[in-house]
């Protein structure tokens, strides 16, 4: 297994989707989700995840939660301390109940997103330790700022910047490691990202830009071939998996599990 710069991470948390999956919240306007052909491309995510060497717990469904199997949504990880959110969306509130006891078995304290602050965690971009942190229609200013402070206690760093298109920021960005960004357009000229090397996306391939790297290998959704051969290009081997059903819901690839690192 290779480490291409990033910590290695050994373990996720993913969550089945539920019958419900098909009600989740979406402004993608490509119709309504199969359940059963979900619930396939889930399985195949797992399997990913599990050949990249981490050890994948599997959650039952909450059918009261639609949107729950996007677990990363509610909860930040890292290495050194987890942050349970508080989901924009009152819809997606509760989900967070659900994952506290879970996450208390690898953390010894976890910390909290508290009103007024709201937060999802799709708009938190980890650049090795370096968190930029999207304000959204679901991340408001109040709970970038308690991010901030609760990263900053743990010893990282974070800015902030104005997500300008897409649901969460990392529906449009992702980080590959070794200081390489995969992005669309809209993030190409942001300053906070000067700094590092981009792979920027043609618009007809926008949903690409949501993708994982772990341990080495980028998940990246089947069906857009200038990403894939721009992360090759760039010295990742790819892994491409089915996201037709996560798409019709705004969800992408890291949208579908927390990874990290437990000791
Ligand atoms: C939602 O709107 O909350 C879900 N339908 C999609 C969440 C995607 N999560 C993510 O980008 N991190």
């Amino acid at each position: 297994m290779t480490n291409r710069g990033t910590i290695l991470m050994n373990r996720a948390i993913v969550r089945r989707p539920g019958r419900s999956v098909i009600s989740g919240l979406s402004t993608a306007d490509l119709g309504q989700p199969d359940y059963n052909l979900a619930l396939t491309q889930h399985q195949a995510y797992v399997r990913a995840l599990k050949d990249c060497g981490l050890e994948t717990m599997v959650l039952p469904p909450l059918e009261s939660f639609p949107d729950s199997t996007f677990v990363e949504d509610v909860a930040l990880v890292t290495e050194k301390g987890a942050i349970i959110t508080r989901p924009g969306t009152q819809f997606r509130e509760g989900e967070i109940h659900f994952i506290v006891p879970v996450l208390k078995k690898f953390y010894p304290t976890v910390r909290s997103i508290i009103p007024p602050g709201t937060l999802d965690a799709g708009d938190v971009l980890d650049i090795d330790g370096h968190f930029i942190i999207g304000l959204s229609e679901r991340t408001n200013k109040a709970g970038a700022r308690q991010c901030t402070d609760h990263l900053k206690a743990m010893g990282y760093s974070a800015a902030t910047l104005t997500v300008r298109s897409g649901v969460h920021l990392k529906s449009e960005v992702s980080y590959l490691g070794r200081n390489i960004l995969l992005t669309t357009e809209a993030y190409a000229e942001e300053p906070l990202f000067e700094k590092y090397k981009k792979c920027i996306l043609p618009l007809e391939e926008t949903y690409a830009a949501n993708t994982v790297q772990v341990n080495g290998t980028v998940l990246i959704p089947s069906g857009f071939p200038t990403a894939k051969s721009l992360v090759e290009s760039a010295g990742f081997t790819t892994r491409s998996l089915y996201m037709t059903e996560y798409q019709k819901l705004d969800g992408g690839l890291s949208c579908l599990s927390l990874r990290f690192r437990s000791h």
